[in-house]
C-alpha cells in the first residue's frame, strides 16, 4: 500500500482530519471517484489531488457569482486539463452555480450537463470547451489579452472598470503540446500581468511517468518567456497554495505561472501516483478504501455532508457581494462617462452599430485584383465601424492585408492597439483567438496563407463547435501558386479540411466569383498561364451547387461531405485535368459523395437516396461521445476515409 504523502499545514488526509477545510476538500475527491465510478469512465486521479488547490482558489482568489455565471467582471478560470473536469463540476455544483447534485450523477451520459470534457455553452461557469490538451492554455492567454485591451480602451482615472484576472490549470500534457509554448511565449513577451497558471507537476501522463518523455525545466522555460514564477512543493499545503497565489496576483507587469506539485489520486490506496488513475474509475473496492483513509464519514455514494456545502456555499454571499460593488462602480463609470459605457455594453452584447455596412465597397467586374487586396479594403472599410475587430496574422500581415490602418501595434503596455502580431504562430494564433471571442467585447481576426491554416486546425475546429465569432482570413488559396512550389499550394485537402469542420465553416466555394480565378486571378491571365488552374465553374461546380441545394433539404443533425473529386495538380495540361476531374463522375454515374447522419439507417437511406452513386455512412464512427463533442470524430474521420479509398 503506497502512504499518501507527508501532507503539511491542516491538509493532511488522516482518518483524524476531520477540519472543516479538509471536509470540503475530501467532498471534491469523493464526488469525483463517485462519478466517474457510476459513469464506468472518466478520470478521476487528477480532481483528487487538486481538490485542495480549487478548494483555496475558489474560496479565497476567483472573483465570480455563482448567481450570474456571465457577470462581466468575474475572473476567468480555465482548465485546460479538460479531462479533469470531475473537478470543476463538483466545484460548481458545491459554490451553488445552476448545477445540481443530479447533474453530478449523469456525469458522461448522453444529453447530460456534465459531459466528458468540460464544454463551454452547456454547462454555466465552464468559460471553455476544452479536452483537446494545450488549447485551453491558449484560450486563457486571449482572455487575458482581450482584457487587457478593453481595460485600455474604457478604464478611464478612478475607474477601473474592466480589472479581472485570467487563471489556467494545465497538466504535463498541456505543457507538452506545442500550443501551450507558442500562447505562453506571446503572452509573456506582452506582459499580461493579470495571466496567472497552475500547472499540476503529477509527473504522470497515460502512458506512465513524465520522465519516459519529458525532461523539461518548466520553470526556467517559463521564466525565460518573461513569466513570474511560483512553485508549492505540497499540492495538500492549502498556506502554500494561498501564499503562491497571492504572490502572483501581485505580478502586475508579467503573468505567472505556479507550479504545484501533486499527486495523482492522493489518498488511494493503490492507485495513487500511478497512470491507472487517470482515465479508469478506482473500482469500488478501491474507492471504498479510499473513503476509508481519508475518514470519510459515509460510504454512501455521492454523500455530500451538510457542513461541507453549507460552507462551500457561503461563498455565494461573496460572490453576490463582489457583484454589487462592482456594479455600483459600473453606474458611478456611466454616469460620468456614458458614450464609453454604452459602447462597453454594445460591444459585450455583441450588438452591431447601426449602418455598419454602409460603405463597404463595390468592386466592378474590370476591378482586377488579387482577392486578398480586395479582402482588405472590405476588411478596413469594415473596420472603421467596428471598433471590437482586432488581430492580425501569424507574420504575413503584409501579404494577407489583415492590417487595421492606423490601428497601431498590440504590444506591452500599447495592449489598446488593433494589429495583434501573432508571430509565427498559427496554431497559438487559433487558440488565442478563441479566448479572445470567449472573452467577449472583441472579434478576433487571423489570417495566413491557405496551407498553413493546417497548423491551426484544432483550434478551428473548437472554433467552429463553440459557434465562436472568430473570422479567419485564409489567402493564397490557389493550386497554381507557381514560384513558392508544392510546399505553398493550397492543395485540395486544405479547403476540404475546412469544409469538414463541424458545423458553421464554409469555406468560399471552390467556384470562384464570376470574373475571377481562384486566387484573383482574371480570366486573361489564367490564360496567359494556363498551368494555373481556374477552380470550379463549369459542370462540376453546377453539380455541386444542385447537390447542395438537395442537401439542405436533409433533416437537421445531418450533413454531407461531397466533392471527393481528385485534385488537378499545376503543370498537368488542362485537358488531362479535365479528363481527372470527370472521371469519378463516370465511375460513380453521379456525385460521389457520403452522407454523414446521426439518424438511424433508414434516415441515412432515404436520405442518400436524394442524390446519386451516394454512400451513406453513419456519423459518430468514433463511438467517442461520452468523452464529448470535442472527441467525436465526425466528418474528419469519414472524409479520411473516403479519400484515402
Ligand atoms: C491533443 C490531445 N492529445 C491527446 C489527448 C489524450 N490525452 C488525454 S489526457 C492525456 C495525458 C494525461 O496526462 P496529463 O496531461 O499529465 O494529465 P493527468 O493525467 O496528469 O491529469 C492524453 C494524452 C488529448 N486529450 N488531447
Ligand atoms: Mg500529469
Amino acid at each position: 500500500m503506497t502512504p499518501p504523502p507527508r501532507a503539511t499545514g491542516a491538509a493532511t488526509p488522516a482518518a483524524r482530519d476531520t477540519s472543516l477545510d479538509q471536509l470540503c476538500i475530501n467532498t471534491v475527491r469523493t464526488l469525483a471517484m463517485d462519478a466517474v465510478q457510476q459513469a464506468d469512465s472518466g478520470h478521476p486521479g487528477t480532481p483528487m489531488a487538486l481538490a485542495p488547490l480549487a478548494y483555496v482558489l475558489w474560496q479565497r482568489h476567483l472573483r465570480y457569482n455563482p448567481a450570474n455565471p456571465d457577470w462581466f467582471g468575474r475572473d476567468r478560470f480555465v482548465l485546460s486539463a479538460g479531462h479533469a473536469c470531475m473537478l470543476l463540476y463538483a466545484v460548481l455544483y458545491l459554490t451553488g452555480y445552476d448545477l445540481s447534485l443530479d447533474d453530478i450523477k449523469q456525469f458522461r451520459q448522453w444529453g447530460s450537463r456534465t459531459p466528458g470534457h468540460s464544454e463551454h455553452g452547456l454547462t454555466p461557469g465552464v468559460e471553455a470547451t476544452t479536452g483537446p490538451l494545450g488549447q485551453g492554455v491558449g484560450n486563457a492567454v486571449g482572455m487575458a489579452l482581450a482584457e487587457a485591451h478593453l481595460a485600455t480602451l474604457f478604464n478611464r482615472p478612478g475607474h477601473a472598470i474592466v480589472d479581472h484576472c485570467t487563471y489556467f490549470v494545465a497538466s504535463d500534457g498541456d505543457m507538452m503540446e506545442g500550443v501551450s509554448h507558442e500562447a505562453c511565449s506571446l503572452a509573456g513577451h506582452l506582459k499580461l500581468g493579470k495571466l496567472i497558471g497552475i500547472y499540476d507537476d503529477n509527473r504522470i501522463t497515460i502512458d506512465g511517468k513524465t520522465d519516459l518523455t519529458f525532461s523539461d525545466d518548466t520553470a526556467r522555460r517559463f521564466e525565460s518567456y518573461g513569466w513570474h514564477v511560483e512553485r508549492v512543493a505540497d499540492g495538500n499545503d492549502l498556506g502554500a497554495l494561498d501564499a503562491a497565489l497571492a504572490a502572483a496576483r501581485r505580478q502586475g507587469d508579467r503573468p505567472s505561472l505556479v507550479i504545484v506539485r501533486t499527486h495523482i489520486a492522493y489518498g488511494s490506496p493503490h492507485k495513487q501516483d500511478t497512470p491507472e488513475a487517470h482515465g479508469a474509475p478506482l473500482g469500488a473496492e478501491e474507492v471504498k478504501l479510499t473513503k476509508q483513509r481519508l475518514g470519510w464519514p459515509s460510504l454512501e455514494p455521492f454523500y455530500v455532508p451538510e457542513e461541507s456545502l453549507e460552507h462551500w456555499r457561503r461563498v455565494r454571499d461573496r460572490g453576490a457581494r463582489l457583484e454589487a460593488e462592482w456594479r455600483k462602480r459600473h453606474d458611478t463609470y456611466r454616469a460620468a462617462h456614458p458614450d464609453l459605457a454604452a459602447e462597453l455594453e454594445r460591444r459585450l452584447a455583441g450588438r452591431l452599430p447601426e449602418a455598419w455596412d454602409a460603405d463597404l465597397p463595390a468592386f466592378a467586374p474590370t476591378d482586377a485584383q488579387a482577392t486578398r487586396a480586395a479582402s482588405g479594403k472590405v476588411l478596413n472599410a469594415v473596420a472603421a465601424k467596428l471598433p471590437e475587430l482586432i488581430g492580425g496574422s501569424a507574420d504575413l500581415a503584409g501579404s494577407t492585408n489583415v492590417v487595421f490602418k492606423n490601428g497601431g501595434d498590440v504590444a506591452a503596455g500599447s495592449w489598446g492597439a488593433r494589429n495583434i502580431h501573432f508571430g509565427v504562430r498559427e496554431h497559438g494564433m487559433g487558440a488565442i483567438m478563441n479566448g479572445l471571442a470567449l472573452h467577449g467585447g472583441v472579434r478576433p481576426v487571423g489570417s495566413t496563407f491557405l496551407i498553413f491554416s493546417d497548423y491551426m486546425r484544432p483550434p478551428i475546429r473548437l472554433a467552429a463547435l463553440c459557434h465562436l465569432p472568430a473570422i479567419y482570413v485564409f489567402t493564397h488559396d490557389s493550386i497554381g501558386l507557381g514560384e513558392d512550389g508544392p510546399t505553398h499550394r493550397a492543395r485540395f485537402h486544405a479547403t476540404e479540411g475546412l469544409r469538414d469542420r463541424p458545423r458553421e465553416i464554409r469555406p468560399r466555394e471552390r467556384a470562384a466569383p464570376r470574373r475571377l480565378c481562384a486566387g484573383g486571378r482574371t480570366r486573361r491571365e489564367a490564360r496567359r498561364h494556363p498551368d494555373r488552374e481556374r477552380l470550379g465553374g463549369g459542370a462540376r461546380a453546377r453539380r455541386l451547387r444542385a447537390a447542395r441545394r438537395r442537401r439542405t433539404r436533409g433533416a437537421r443533425g445531418q450533413h454531407a461531405l461531397h466533392g471527393v473529386f481528385r485534385q488537378p495538380t499545376a503543370g498537368v495540361s488542362r485537358r488531362r485535368a479535365a479528363t481527372r476531374r470527370r472521371r469519378p463522375a463516370r465511375r460513380g454515374g453521379g456525385l460521389t459523395a457520403a452522407v454523414v447522419s446521426l439518424g438511424g439507417r433508414p434516415r441515412r437511406r432515404a436520405w442518400a437516396g436524394a442524390l446519386r452513386g451516394v454512400r451513406a455512412v453513419p456519423a459518430d464512427l468514433s463511438g467517442a461521445r461520452a468523452d464529448g463533442g470535442e472527441h467525436s470524430a465526425e466528418s474528419e474521420t469519414v472524409a479520411g476515409r473516403l479519400v484515402r479509398e
